[in-house]
């Protein structure tokens, strides 16, 4: 009797006082391993007599359960302290200055689409933003993109298997399932810039299959064909940050829009050097016009008292004509050596009262 009161107190004492997680992981083994103290106690049970023994084993128990209620409660205790401890080592003073040389670097696609969002957005274009997993109504049905026409073809979009109804869903081929969204969501006026991921199954020298794309939509009663040039020529010379830059509007053709043009800016190529400003040649940058009255339809807005324009800038492209990166695969190679060199500082990301970096 006075041996288990002993036995007791010692178990007690050296589970509380376990000073770490493995000197109380080596007490329950001393106590309650195959070969502990406690199991030994157990094993003891079978030479002694029946009455004796199921007083004995009762108490046995007890003691037991005991032992393994303050090894789960030293446990809790000794992992929280341990939290604290690793919480305390590992605090971040984030106030101290930053270290030039451990510095990251911004991707040139996160740099451009930062700096085409900030334009617009001083133009009072809001940001909206939609799910990259698309269905077909968003994506091509409201987009005035009939059944037949070959973007809809397996090869050049990404299919999701058939649900049970028979529909799949896709990756957006464009940012423009965005616009139908808000267009369904908002009631005109409607300013709105959708930056974001875009997927085509294509994969060559030119094409990725995944890239970015900004589009912008703008839908009030009074919208016209001046407000679109206006603004893409205003927009077209903040980003490439030159004043004179000629911009020309040439025909071309979207299911979505009508009329639709594509801009092109002016350039020289002497030397083999791309230059940006007045010049003999010309660049293609972006696609726009005036939404399709049935696009409206499919919106529920009335085509007879709204009308507004579209437009859809590839992102690795201009970012590719602006700061002369040569190779479009180059940018999803993940190669740290390529984005120390067209990477920018954190510190140069564009912001609405900072302005575009340099
Ligand atoms: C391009 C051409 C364009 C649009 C995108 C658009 C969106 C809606 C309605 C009408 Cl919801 N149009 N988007 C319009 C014209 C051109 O993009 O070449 N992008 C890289």
């Amino acid at each position: 009797m006075d041996s288990l009161e002993t036995l007791r107190a010692l178990a007690l004492a050296q589970v509380e006082q376990a000073p770490s997680l493995e000197a109380l992981e080596a007490a329950r083994v001393a106590l309650l391993g195959k070969k502990g103290s406690i199991s030994g106690l157990m094993t003891s049970l079978g030479a002694m007599a029946p009455e004796e023994r199921k007083e004995a084993g009762a108490r046995f128990n007890v003691l037991k359960d005991e032992v393994a209620q303050a090894l789960s409660a030293r446990k809790t205790q000794l992992e929280a302290g341990a939290l604290d401890e690793r919480l305390a080592r590992e605090t971040v003073d984030v106030t101290l200055p930053i270290r030039p040389e451990r510095q990251g670097r911004i991707h040139p696609i996160s740099q451009v689409m930062e700096e085409i969002v900030t334009i617009f957005a001083q133009m009072g274009f809001v940001v909206a933003e939609g799910p990259d997993i698309e269905d077909d109504f968003h994506n091509f049905t409201a987009l005035n993109i009939p059944p037949e026409h070959p973007a809809r073809q397996m090869h050049d979009t990404f299919y999701f298997d058939e649900r049970p109804d028979g529909t799949r869903h896709l990756l957006r081929t464009h940012t423009s399932p965005v616009q139908i969204r808000t267009m369904l969501s908002s009631a005109p006026p409607i300013r709105i810039i959708a930056p974001g991921r875009t997927y085509r199954c294509d994969s060559d020298m030119t094409h990725t299959p995944m890239f970015h794309q900004v589009e912008g939509l703008v839908i009030d009663k009074s919208t016209h064909m001046g407000h679109l040039k206006g603004c893409l020529t205003e927009f077209v010379r903040a980003f490439f940050q030159v004043d004179d830059v000629p911009v020309r509007f040439r025909p071309s053709f979207f299911p979505f829009t009508e009329p639709s043009a594509e801009v092109d800016i002016g350039c020289s190529r002497e030397g083999g050097e791309l230059k940006i400003g007045k010049g003999k040649g010309w660049l293609e940058i972006l696609g726009c016009g005036m939404v399709h009255p049935n696009v409206l339809k499919s919106c529920n807005i009335d085509p007879e008292i709204y009308q507004g324009f579209a437009f859809g800038v590839g992102v690795e492209r201009v970012a590719m004509l602006k700061y002369g990166i040569p190779d479009l695969r180059t940018f999803f190679d993940a190669d740290i050596r390529w984005l120390e060199h067209y990477g920018f500082q954190p510190g140069d990301v564009p912001t609405q009262s900072g302005g575009l970096s340099r």
